[in-house]
C-alpha cells in the first residue's frame, strides 16, 4: 500500500468505491487523511461502512471544506455528462484526480513506464512487468490492469511502476512524466466519454506529455491515428521515438515483425531477435504488436535485449485472453473469455484452424458482424446463454451449430465432437463474443468455469489412461 504522507491531516473526497476507490480510501485513511467517501450504490456503501470507510453524502458536500476530489475512472466528469458530484466540485474549482495521480505525488523519485492503447494494453503491461521483474529490476505492475495503483508497494528511486493506463485515467493524471511511454494503437472506443474521437485521441496522447530525451515514446504505427501522432512526435523531436509495427514491413529505427520474426532496428542494425512461432502464449498478429512494444519499451528502459527475449519466451500469458488451458489427446483448450464482443473474438478466430467454437451470452450490438471471414475455419459452433437462438439464426447455413445451454455442457459436447472428427489441429475455443452477465458474475467467472470443465476432462482422460495402462499389464 502506498503511504500518501502529504495528505496527512488534509480533508479529501473519494467518489466511487469500486476497486480503485476502496484502495484509495484505504491508503488515505492509513496515511492520516480525513476521508469523505461516497458511492451511488447502496450495497457498495454498506460494504464500505462495514470496512470502516467514513461515508459522507458528497451530493450535500460543502466544497469549501475539501481541496481534492478523487473520482473513480469509470465516473464521468465531462462527457457524456458530468456526474453531479464532479460537476459540483468543478464549479467550486476543486481539483479532480485519479488514484494514479496520488501515487505519483507520493512516489516522486520512482521511475514510470506507462502503457496505453485501445487494444492489447493489458497483455503488453503484464508482459513488460514479467520481463522487468525477471530481469531483476524492482518493479510494481498495476493500474487499469487490475491492481489499483495505491495497492502497489512503495519503490522510491530504485524502482519502476509499470502501469496500464486507460484514457479515463490519463485525463486525470498531471504529475507523471513517463520515462518510457507506450501507445500501442488507436481505434474508436469510449467516444461518448471523451466527447468524440478527437477527445479520445487527446487523452491517449497525454502519455507522452512533457517527455524529453532520453525519455522514450514507443508507438505503434499500424493505424492511421497513431501514424499521425508518430509523425508529429518525430517532427517535434522532444523525446526518443521508437516506432513499432506488426504489419509486415521493416520500420527504420524501430522494432517490427517480418515473416513471424521480431526484428530490432533500434540501434540501426536491423537484426532478427525472436521467432514468434516459439512463443505459444502470444499467438496472432495483435500479440506480435504487443511483443514488439514490450521488447522496445524494456530495452529503452535498460533491460538487456537478450534478457528481454528470454523473458518474452517464458511469458505465461494473461488469464482469460487466449489462455492455453490444456492439451488433452491432441485437442487444445483455449480460454478467451475476455472476448466480450465480435472484434475481440475475431482476434482469436484468426489464430487457429479446426475450431470448435464456444460462444454466446448477452449479445452486444452488431452480434457476430465482421466474423464471416473466419467461418470456414470453424468445425462446429456450440451456443450458450441468452443469445443462443439469435446466433443460431445468424449462423444458419454458414456454420454447423449446437445449442448447449450452459458452458459445462458445451465443453463436453465440443470435446466429444473434436475427438470423433480427428481433424489435424483441433482447438476447443471459448471466445464468446458476448458479455457474460446472463450466466456469470463477470468474464473472469466465465473463464474459470471453462477451466474447471477442462480440468474435469483432464481427470477423465488420466483415469482412462491409467485404466488402459493397468489393463495392459
Ligand atoms: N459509481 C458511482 N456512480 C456512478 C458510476 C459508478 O458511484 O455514476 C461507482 C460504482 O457503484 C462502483 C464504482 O463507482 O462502486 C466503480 O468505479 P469504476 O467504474 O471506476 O471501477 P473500479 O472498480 O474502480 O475499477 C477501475 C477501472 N474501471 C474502469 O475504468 C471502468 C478498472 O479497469 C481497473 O482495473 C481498476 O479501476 C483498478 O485500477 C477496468 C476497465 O474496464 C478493467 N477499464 C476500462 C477499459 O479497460 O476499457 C477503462
Amino acid at each position: 500500500m502506498i503511504d500518501l504522507f502529504y495528505m496527512s491531516g488534509f480533508p479529501v473526497a473519494v467518489m466511487g468505491l469500486g476497486k480503485s476507490g476502496i484502495a484509495t480510501a484505504r491508503s488515505l485513511i492509513a496515511s492520516g487523511a480525513e476521508v469523505r467517501a461516497w458511492d451511488d450504490n447502496e450495497d457498495t456503501r454498506a460494504a464500505a461502512r462495514a470496512a470502516d470507510i467514513p461515508l459522507v453524502d458528497l451530493y450535500k458536500m460543502n466544497w469549501d471544506e475539501v481541496p481534492t476530489l478523487v473520482l473513480s475512472p469509470g465516473i464521468p466528469d465531462r462527457y457524456p455528462e458530468p456526474h453531479p458530484v464532479a460537476a459540483a466540485a468543478r464549479a467550486a474549482n476543486i481539483e479532480i484526480v485519479c488514484d494514479i495521480e496520488l501515487l505519483a505525488r507520493a512516489q516522486r523519485e520512482a521511475r514510470y513506464l506507462g502503457v496505453t492503447g485501445t487494444n492489447g494494453k493489458s497483455t503488453t503491461t503484464a508482459l513488460i512487468g514479467h520481463i522487468m521483474s525477471l530481469s531483476g529490476a524492482a518493479v510494481e505492475t498495476g493500474g487499469n490492469l487490475g491492481t489499483p495503483a495505491l495497492q502497489l508497494d512503495a519503490l522510491y528511486q530504485d524502482g519502476t511502476y509499470v502501469l496500464e493506463l486507460s484514457s479515463y485515467q490519463l485525463e486525470r493524471i498531471y504529475s507523471i512524466t513517463f520515462d518510457t511511454a507506450v501507445l500501442l494503437n488507436i481505434s474508436p472506443d469510449h467516444l461518448d466519454r471523451h466527447g468524440g474521437l478527437e477527445g479520445y485521441i487527446a487523452a491517449k496522447k497525454q502519455i507522452f506529455r512533457r517527455q524529453t530525451k532520453p525519455r522514450t515514446a514507443v508507438i505503434g504505427i499500424d493505424d492511421d491515428y497513431c501514424r499521425a501522432i508518430h509523425k508529429a512526435l518525430v517532427k517535434a523531436d522532444d523525446q526518443r521515438v521508437v516506432p513499432i509495427s506488426a504489419s509486415g514491413e521493416a520500420v527504420p529505427g524501430g522494432v517490427y515483425v517480418l515473416d513471424r520474426v521480431l526484428y530490432d532496428d533500434m540501434d540501426g542494425e536491423g537484426f532478427p531477435v525472436l521467432n514468434l512461432d516459439e512463443v505459444p502464449n502470444l499467438p496472432g498478429r495483435h500479440n506480435w504488436q504487443n511483443a514488439a512494444a514490450a521488447y522496445a519499451a524494456c530495452k529503452a528502459h535498460g533491460v538487456p535485449a537478450p534478457v528481454a527475449i528470454a523473458c518474452i519466451r517464458s511469458f505465461p500469458g494473461l488469464a482469460h485472453r487466449q489462455q492455453l488451458v490444456s492439451e488433452i489427446d491432441g485437442i487444445r483448450y483455449i480460454n478467451d473469455s475476455k472476448a466480450t464482443n465480435a472484434d475481440a473474438a475475431a482476434k482469436a478466430l484468426a489464430c487457429y484452424d479446426d475450431i470448435y467454437w464456444i460462444l454466446g451470452g448477452r449479445a452486444k450490438e452488431g452480434g457476430l458482424a465482421g466474423l464471416e471471414a473466419y467461418y470456414p475455419k470453424i468445425a462446429h459452433a456450440f451456443l450458450i446463454g441468452e443469445s443462443a437462438e439469435t446466433f443460431a439464426k445468424e449462423l444458419e447455413g454458414k456454420v454447423a451449430t449446437h445449442s448447449c445451454g450452459d458452458l459445462a455442457s458445451a465443453v463436453v459436447k465440443a470435446q466429444a465432437l473434436a475427438a470423433a472428427e480427428r481433424r489435424s489441429a483441433p482447438v476447443v475455443l471459448l471466445s464468446p463474443a458476448c458479455a457474460s452477465f446472463d450466466q456469470f458474475a463477470n468474464f473472469e467467472a466465465r473463464g474459470k468455469a471453462f477451466i474447471d470443465s477442462v480440468r474435469e476432462l483432464e481427470k477423465a482422460a488420466s483415469t482412462v489412461g491409467s485404466s488402459q495402462a493397468g489393463g495392459g499389464q
